[in-house]
């Protein structure tokens, strides 16, 4: 009897394609009576594959008894909850490493597009108004001052290709770095000192609403907020507040604290860029991903090591 785990989001075809080959796959965002679904199967499932952005809600997670991994398609853990998998014995993994250039391709590509008013341009093109007149002056993107929160593998590939664009780096973080870019000792700090305020750093209870009224304040008038991590680190409406009141000139946002849905009244300003959560999301990527949640599943039940544990 093949091995059952349940499948919580859709994933790359090939990569359904290959957990087929190996397991029974129970699609759980399909099911029609998912209580129902649970109740004749729960006792069954050993593996959980989900993305990082859902992870493994806690209620589903303590319906799962024969739970002995759970493969994140992903490198954010913020939605699993490791001290319980710990003390269950539950394994976990993500897929750290291989999606950070393209994390920081995508911060890099949110930072020149707000800056310098792409997608406003785009419309402003498509919409016939350039007959009309040009659009109002962008901002300059090189020789200005980033500050980036979280100084981990992603915050320091978004320094490195910032380098190409002379800005003066500095970052916060809440480990300490081995690094010569300049260290700032809290996100207010950096935010003062900033052009622009990248966050890059994970989702945990410490980092929940960093970005807050007095940290956009610190970022200031000409300021430019650009959020790749996870939507929980910005309070969402003291952002909007900020942006509203023109106390930050900004925002560029792949991820949002309710996503998919998001909120009306930051689309409708005009400062603000929207994608979304894509910065993983190319084909190179995607399939890198893909080989790691196998990797990863297969040498848990194969008994071997993981590749990439959490726990
Ligand atoms: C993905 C992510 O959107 O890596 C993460 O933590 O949030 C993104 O790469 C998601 O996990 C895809 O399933």
């Amino acid at each position: 009897m093949a091995t059952e785990i349940l499948q919580l989001c859709p994933l790359m075809p090939s990569l359904e394609a290959a957990l087929a080959e190996r397991f029974t796959v129970h699609r759980f965002f399909e099911a029609d009576d998912p209580e129902a679904f649970l109740d004749g199967n729960a006792g069954r499932l050993r593996g959980v594959v989900t993305g990082g952005h859902l992870g493994l809600p806690t209620d589903l997670a303590a319906r799962l008894p024969a739970l002995e991994i759970v493969a994140i398609n992903g490198v954010g853990f913020d939605k699993v909850d490791l001290a319980e998998a710990r003390r269950r014995g539950v394994r976990v993994s993500n897929t750290p490493d291989v999606l950070t250039e393209d994390v920081a391709d995508l911060a890099i590509g949110l930072i020149v597009s707000a800056l310098r008013q792409i997608p406003q341009g785009d419309a402003h093109v498509r919409a016939g108004r350039w007959l009309e007149g040009d659009l109002p002056l962008g901002s300059k993107v090189s020789r200005r001052r980033y500050g980036i929160f979280g100084f981990g593998r992603i915050g320091q590939a978004i320094a490195r290709r910032l380098a190409g664009f002379d800005a003066e780096i500095g970052y916060a973080s809440r480990s300490p770095v081995d690094t010569p870019v300049r260290a700032f000792p809290d996100i207010a700090a950096l935010a003062a000192w900033s052009d622009v305020l990248v966050i890059a750093a994970s989702a945990s209870p410490e980092t929940r609403n960093v970005v807050d009224a007095a940290v956009l304040e610190a970022l200031g008038p000409r300021g430019l907020l650009v959020n790749v991590a996870r939507g929980s680190l910005v309070d969402e409406p003291a952002l909007i507040a900020a942006l509203e009141a023109g106390r930050i000139a900004g925002a560029a946002l792949d991820v949002f604290a309710d996503e998919p849905r998001v909120p009306n009244q930051l689309l409708a300003l005009p400062g603000v860029v929207v994608t979304p959560h894509m910065a993983s999301a190319t084909h190179e990527t995607r399939q890198a991903m893909a080989d790691l949640v196998l990797a990863n599943l297969d040498a848990h039940f194969a008994g071997r090591e993981m590749p990439s544990a959490l726990v």
